[in-house]
């Protein structure tokens, strides 16, 4: 935590003297875009540290308006600022580590189990998640693996999922806002060029025609003196981000191959949904809403959980945050020397999506179009068709209702069901190797980007406004009821990641297979997955619960005894409103469950220990219901009034 402390008294003593830039104006392009380096075994080590990173080295930032107060300011962001990256212990020091942000892992799919060892040397606790693999809780990386300073983790399991594009990030509770804007992310390619045939039919060259897009929107603090940048600001919650860059640079430029290009997009923002598309114009400043802009055709081929049925033209997608999209670009079409921007189209984005103010439709970074560019394989063309989709086979085994709720604006809480995150207790208890319908209901006004850790989940039904691209760069709201399989092409796909906008409701389904967690009462709470809002700063505030995935479900006890008549456990305040307390010295892990007084479960939730917690009830219906706490083969059981 010493960086953090540091970074935050220093903010404090010298507030009066820097503020912020609210809006980026982006017209000048010279900073090359970074591909990270990649990493593709047999050695997988990573080491986490502080750096200094330069979001800006040639200078392509000078005017910016804060719209606040409508001046014009020249900046200066070229400068090192405190940031993280990870390295391979190897590439430390020697040309290619990286000053931001990650390499890219390059794994083949396979069944042996591999060794990650993450050495943390920056100087804060963090943990590395693995976003949307299916692996063993205890190497997900979420809250519950902490990696010290100093620590190793061992990050060990088989790549058992389907080739897609995946990616690692800081979850620490309650700072991953914080870590993950400072750099804490990279990216993931799970591939498979033995048997997948769509491998050598799309672009498959690392860096040259297949390219990690890390998109993000950052926000930073200046020396209102010189207007040289200071640092990166991420301490605020919620915060607006607001220069638009890829790969850690503003005002970036790739080369590209005149032929086929795969473009696999991150938006690795913290809250910023971006809607991206690809236009020959320079937009810049652009404000009018009304204007049409021609965006260029790109074609879909996978979503974040791997490929679509067929390549889907877009002409620009909302990307939330902590998604993924393929992107396959035909540049043979442009001539040698044509500059292609990647533009994200504000004016036009959901009024619920936009956390962030003072954005400009903009062009976020340039593709110039380079001849003498030659993949080791180019691609010409692509196929018609890619992978046959189809709804995850067996029954529903259980159906489980989220309801995300929260009043908006800065310093409320969002919670999931009225409940917030706690570390030691488990929200559902999910069997292994079976199927679940989920149904999220979004009962705010703000869209939030679901997510799910270890499962790809398919959208069956959607009932609210969905984004549908107009073709000019700009959306339309399309309130209805949608149902698999007549879709938008939006909700179509292998997710971990869907923005549910304010007040719609969208169900998916999801199996739960493999890894399970013995059900072993001593041991679950370590084992927790979780779900929250892939908005960072309400996943921090506290719009996040956990699941577990147990080899076996209790159903019943054998003896029904009231708690062991050497311990006590008693529950006040009885009535009670919104929360009880338990006290007493029964301290084991157990099932708590609420009952109406017909014997219909109303709530269950696996908790760590229940005295000195306190357990709401404020979502529960009103009178009178039961209270039960299982723990092996004691049970207590009390009457409780709500009112
Ligand atoms: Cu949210």
């Amino acid at each position: 935590m010493k960086t953090r402390f540091t970074f935050l008294s220093f903010l404090c003593l010298t507030l009066m003297c820097f503020w912020t830039a609210d809006l980026q104006a982006q017209k000048k392009f010279t900073n090359t875009v970074p591909v990270p380096y990649a990493i593709s075994g047999p050695d997988w080590r990573l080491d986490i540290i502080d750096t200094l990173h330069n979001f800006d080295p040639n200078g392509a930032i000078d005017t910016v308006i804060d719209q606040t107060n409508g001046q014009t300011f020249t900046f200066n962001l070229n400068a090192p600022v405190q940031a993280y990256a990870y390295n391979n212990p190897d590439s430390t020091n020697v040309p290619g580590a990286l000053t931001y942000a990650g390499p890219t892992f390059i794994v083949n799919r396979t069944n042996d189990w591999i060794d990650f060892p993450i050495t943390n040397r920056s100087e804060v606790l963090t943990t590395v998640h693995w976003h949307a693999l299916n692996l063993p809780a205890e190497s997900d990386g979420g809250p519950h693996q902490r990696i010290s300073e100093g620590d190793t983790w061992h990050s060990i399991f088989p790549v058992i999922d389907e080739v897609q594009t995946a990616w690692y990030h800081s979850h620490l509770m309650d700072f991953t806002t914080d870590q993950v804007t400072r750099g804490m992310a990279g990216m993931m390619y799970v591939q498979d060029p033995n048997n997948d045939p769509l491998y050598a039919q799309l672009p498959h060259n690392y860096g040259v025609n297949d390219i990690p897009l890390n998109i993000q929107a950052k926000n930073f603090i200046f020396d209102t003196l010189t207007n040289t940048v200071m640092s990166i600001k991420a301490g605020e919650k919620p915060g607006p981000g607001s220069f638009g860059m890829v790969n850690g640079v503003i005002g970036g430029v790739m080369h590209v191959p005149p032929s086929m290009v795969k473009l696999r997009m991150l938006n690795g923002s913290t809250i910023k949904v971006f809607n991206i598309g690809l236009t020959k114009e320079l937009l810049y400043d652009h404000t009018t809403s009304s204007d049409s802009v021609h965006f260029e055709t790109m074609y879909l081929v996978a979503t974040g959980g791997g490929y679509v049925d067929y390549p889907r033209p877009f002409t620009n997608n909302l990307l939330s945050p902590g998604d993924r999209r393929e992107f396959i670009v035909d540049f043979s079409q442009y001539n040698s020397g044509d500059t292609i921007y990647l533009t994200h189209f504000d004016n036009t984005l959901p009024s619920d999506a936009k956390y962030t103010k003072n954005w400009y439709s903009s062009a976020m970074m340039a593709f110039v179009v380079d001849g003498n560019i030659q993949p080791p394989n180019p691609i010409t063309s692509i196929p018609a068709t890619l992978k046959p989709y189809d709804i995850a086979p067996g029954p529903v085994f259980k159906t489980r209702v989220k309801n995300l709720l929260g009043s908006g604006g800065s310093g409320n809480q969002w919670t999931i069901d009225g409940t917030p995150m706690i570390m030691n207790v488990i929200n559902d208890t999910v069997l292994v190797n079976t199927k679940e319908r989920w149904i999220i209901n979004n009962t705010t006004a703000n869209a939030h980007p679901w997510h799910i850790h270890k499962v790809q989940f398919q959208v069956l039904e959607y009932a609210g406004e969905i984004a549908v691209p107009d073709g000019r760069g700009g959306y339309t709201d399309e309130p209805g009821v949608y149902t698999y399989p007549n879709l938008p092409d939006e909700l179509f796909g292998w997710k971990d990641v869907q923005l549910i906008r304010g007040g719609a409701e969208m169900t998916y389904v999801a199996r739960f297979d493999s890894f399970p967690s013995p059900y072993n009462m001593d041991s679950l709470f370590t084992q927790g997955f979780m779900y929250h809002c892939h908005i960072l700063t309400h996943e921090d505030n506290s719009m996040m619960h956990q699941f577990v995935v147990v080899d076996s479900l209790v159903t019943s006890v054998t003896n029904t005894n009231n708690v062991d008549e050497q311990k006590t456990l008693t529950l006040s305040p009885n009535p009670a409103s919104s929360s009880i307390n338990f006290k007493g010295d029964f301290t084991e892990a157990g099932v708590l469950r609420f009952y109406d007084i017909n014997g219909k479960l109303l709530d269950e939730r696996d908790m760590h220990s229940l005295p000195g917690l306190n357990v709401p009830t404020g979502h529960l219906p009103r009178g009178m219901i039961i209270v039960e706490y299982v723990s092996g083969n004691l049970r207590f059981v009390e009457r409780l009034v709500l009112q």
